[in-house]
């Protein structure tokens, strides 16, 4: 695995305690994320993992935020499929302003799993597909990220000690 690769294969997640937060909307969509998020959990030795539903990507953010406080990184899951409508623009903006919003709001990990693509075929090729699954990139980032948190903390007090 190159450095330059989004996605580590070979994390160790043990210790850490993940929340799955999963949008029904397009649920064929979002089930294929959800394996793909509880594999990349499992094979990583997370100690645990809850998995939450909300109706729609727009609502993950504030489901999000209502978990912040009991786990050490979100996985957030959603389909937004463009269509005809400017709805996809609203849903899918406002569901990573939001998630962004509470990562940085909580000092946690909140990893983007959210598709946003044109057409059905674009997302469930991103979801098992041909190009991957995205929910198991999802998790691998909020256990990279929420590794990083319990590194960073550990590092403050020698970076103190030396100033
Ligand atoms: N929610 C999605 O997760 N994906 C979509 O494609 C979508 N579209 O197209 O409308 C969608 N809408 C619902 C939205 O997330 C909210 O649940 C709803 O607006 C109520 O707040």
């Amino acid at each position: 695995m190159s450095a330059d690769s989004l996605t580590w294969h070979d994390l160790n997640a043990t210790g850490l305690r993940f929340a799955i937060v999963v949008a029904r909307f397009n649920a064929d969509i979002t089930t294929k994320l959800l394996e793909g998020a509880k594999e990349a959990l499992t094979r990583s030795r997370a100690e645990a993992f809850d998995v939450f539903y909300v109706p729609g990507a727009f609502e993950l953010p504030l489901a999000a935020k209502r978990l912040a406080q009991h786990y050490d990184g979100i996985v957030a899951l959603g389909c937004v499929i463009r269509g005809e409508t400017p709805h996809f623009e609203y849903v899918a903006g406002e569901a990573a302003r939001g998630l962004q919003q509470v990562s940085l709001d909580n000092d946690i990990a909140v990893a983007f799993g959210v598709l946003t693509t044109d057409t059905h075929e674009q997302a469930a090729a991103r979801a098992g597909g041909a190009h991957g699954n995205k929910g198991y990139d999802a998790a691998m980032t909020a256990i990279e990220m929420a590794r990083f948190g319990v590194a960073s903390k550990a590092a403050r007090p020698a970076l103190k000690a030396q100033s």
